[in-house]
């Protein structure tokens, strides 16, 4: 099966960031401001505890922030552990287009946030992060939860008709961080990698576990060799598993990747991840597959 345009996010918050995403490919024809406008609806989702400023804080109770953006042409921007920033996507975005840098982070992140006139949003957790926070301050404990409620990070990755590729990434991270913790997502590599000439990947789990294998490249890299999306991403898993095993029972981690064809795949370590798929005449949610079952 190939297809083109293809937009594929993870997770069941993927269908409407997708629908999104869809709508300005269609009515703009730019596939950049598609993956950064689709995004943005997760960062505003009230439900979603895992992106945006809504979403669990760090062990202090701080929410803070990671996001990536990148262009199939090289062009990337991050931006890692900012605060009060409704859409560190957009902030993500600005890094790439207007600095000489990729990443900007924390108290830099802010203040370059300030001088683009973005608004700095109040530091108060939403009232269901607050609640969360104050039970777990109970025991304090600092413990990866895999698949909570089936939204997680988002990551997008998608494919223009013209054969050009983009993607976005957004999260607030693990629940109960460590103050200055920063995850897979906003590392160019890690959470996601885009190249026109190959394909486009991304990803959502324990981003120590992600970082460690350099998961987007390389699957990015392994299609480059050969490898279609699917074996790809189950070669990414499996090197993930190898690097993690000690603990790899509580450790969920799941790729997504596309190449210039139009081919897709997705794989997990354990059951739950899934991912939104939307391509001319339909869009669906599909169960990846694991490895462990
Ligand atoms: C991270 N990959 O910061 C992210 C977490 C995630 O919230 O996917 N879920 O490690």
């Amino acid at each position: 099966e190939k297809f083109k345009p293809l937009i594929l996010s993870t997770w069941n918050h993927g269908m409407p960031a997708n629908d999104r995403a869809w709508e300005v490919l269609n009515a703009t024809g730019n596939l950049v401001d598609a993956v950064e406008e689709g995004v943005k609806v997760t960062e505003l989702d009230l439900e979603n505890l895992s992106v945006g400023l809504q979403g669990l804080p760090d062990r202090e109770g701080i929410a803070t922030l990671d996001a990536s953006i990148m262009a199939g042409d090289g062009r990337c921007g991050s931006v890692a552990f900012v605060r009060q920033i409704k859409h560190p996507i957009s902030l993500a975005r600005k890094v790439m287009d207007l600095t000489p840098h990729v990443m900007l982070a924390g108290e830099g992140a802010r203040q370059f946030a300030i001088a683009q006139g973005f608004p700095l949003e109040p530091e108060v957790l939403s009232p269901k992060a607050a609640e969360l926070y104050k039970e777990w301050k109970v025991k304090s404990e600092y413990k990866p939860v895999i698949n909570i409620e089936n939204h997680d990070t988002i990551g997008m990755i998608a494919l223009g008709p013209d054969g050009k590729l983009a993607g976005s990434c957004t999260t607030s991270g693990l629940a109960y961080k460590m103050h200055g913790r920063v995850g897979d997502s906003p590392i160019i590599g890690a959470g996601l990698y885009v190249d026109d000439e190959v394909g486009a990947a991304t990803a959502t789990g324990l981003g120590e576990s992600i970082i460690r294998i350099c998961g987007s490249f390389l699957i990015v890299e392994l299609m480059r060799q050969g490898r279609s999306p699917q074996e790809a991403c189950e070669e990414a898993v499996r090197r993930l598993i190898a690097k993690n095993s000690a603990n790899i029972k509580d450790i969920q981690a799941g790729f997504l990747a596309i190449n210039k064809d139009g081919e897709y795949g997705a794989f997990a370590v354990h059951p739950g991840f899934n991912f939104a798929r939307h391509q001319q005449g339909g869009k669906d949610l599909i169960d990846s597959k694991s490895s462990f079952t």
